[in-house]
């Protein structure tokens, strides 16, 4: 179905088994170019020689479900575009197409937010793959914000035996003006594979994999797989900005490294700036490649536990307010990386700009190391009576 033009409104339909006349993701079994439009309650799935929904204009996609079309689920051009409380599944079951769950591309002085979504098991395992839960490359002059999502178990790559190299299971960014916040972003998987001369191609970026300059807030990265480096996280020739966020038990294979900084050539330097980060149980807290150019990592504010090293490689590291302790969190094996009383990261970060935490709860007093600020209980209702009170 295409719409052109005007206003456009779909609500509690659904669209199922479109072959796409024109074999490409851009044509989408829902392609909307509408101004505004307001897409809700539907369900777009088992596009066949395409993807699900292509956006393009003013408006919004909110609780639908987008499964198993098969070039990608969503793809999003120029527009203001909010895409919100969707879950996006099983996208990208075959093809030479294929895009990720969520593709961002274009974003022309406008702006995106994705927010709310659960984008699980999707797969790009076209040749290079860029993204398996989400794709983002905006333009200069547009925004793109991730936040409150839970991006888990999807794949870039095809298999470590075909030469399909995967980069960014999780997340890929390729761009500056993009804010990755209080998301969830675990059990997502890189592939690589030897080439005929040995080198690794792909099997980079497990959880989420940075070229450019993005932000990063309050996100927990966990549980995420690389063939070759960056389990949690590959930055390559960047300079991204992270602030409270919480990296613990990214591994598979040789690479257990929670976060990999490479340069993009050999003038293109990684120059990662980090504050208050939980970096535990990796077998690499952070590498910083150094043999080709050295790269920087500037951190302060970090908490240690359970790593083989803290640091490795030849780059350069400039560390400060280091502490090692046990965060004790929740409940790490299942899922949840809230911090409990006696954390060694209470109160031992460091002023930030950041003044919430990954559940919308205000830091208090000296913020906490990681993406949760630590409240006893009871104590978040009585901040937040005067607020009840009002109403
Ligand atoms: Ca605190």
């Amino acid at each position: 179905m295409t719409v052109s033009g005007g206003a456009f409104t779909l609500s509690g339909s659904v669209i199922e088994a479109s072959t796409a006349a024109q074999k490409a993701p851009s044509a989408g079994a829902l392609d909307v170019n509408a101004n505004p439009f307001l897409i809700e309650s539907s369900v777009i799935s088992e596009t066949v020689y395409s993807s699900g929904v292509d956006l393009s204009g003013t408006g919004m996609l909110c609780g639908s479900t987008i499964q198993a079309n098969q070039y990608g689920g969503m793809r999003i051009g120029d527009g203001n575009i909010t895409v919100i409380d969707n879950e996006v599944l099983y996208n990208g079951t075959g093809g030479a197409y294929v895009e990720a769950g969520i593709y961002v591309s274009g974003v022309w002085n406008t702006t995106v937010y994705l927010v709310g979504n659960h984008i699980h098991h999707n797969r790009h395992l076209y040749a290079s793959a860029t993204g398996g839960g989400v794709y983002i490359a905006p333009a200069a002059e547009g925004w793109v914000t991730l936040s409150d999502n839970l991006i888990e178990d999807n794949t870039a790559g095809k298999a470590e035996w075909l030469p399909d190299d995967g980069y960014g299971g999780g997340v890929y960014i390729n761009g500056s003006r993009v804010t990755l916040e209080r998301n969830l972003i675990r059990n997502n998987t890189a592939i690589g594979f030897l080439d005929p001369l040995s080198n690794q191609q792909g099997g980079r970026g497990g959880g989420v994999y940075i070229r450019g300059n993005p932000i990063l807030r309050n996100n927990v990265i966990t549980g995420n797989r690389a063939s070759f480096s960056g389990s949690g996280i590959y930055i390559r020739g960047s300079a991204p900005e992270l602030y409270h966020n919480t990296i613990a038990q990214n591994a598979w294979g040789s690479d257990a490294t929670g976060i990999y900084v490479a340069e993009a050539s050999s003038t293109e330097r990684a120059q990662p700036k980090l504050w208050n980060t939980i970096v535990v149980s990796q077998t690499v807290g952070i590498y910083a490649k150094g043999d080709v150019v050295k790269n920087i990592v500037n951190a302060d504010g970090l908490l240690w536990y359970g790593n083989t090293a803290n640091t490795g490689g030849t780059g350069t590291f400039f560390l400060s307010n280091e502490h090692t302790g046990d965060p004790l969190f929740a409940n790490p094996t299942g899922g949840d990386y809230h911090i409990h009383p006696g954390s060694a990261a209470i109160d031992n970060g460091v002023a930030t700009s950041v003044s919430i935490d990954i559940d919308n709860e205000p830091r208090f007093g000296i913020p906490d190391l990681g993406a949760d600020e630590y409240w006893a209980p009871g104590a978040l209702k009585r901040v937040y009576l005067p607020l009840i009170l009002k109403q």
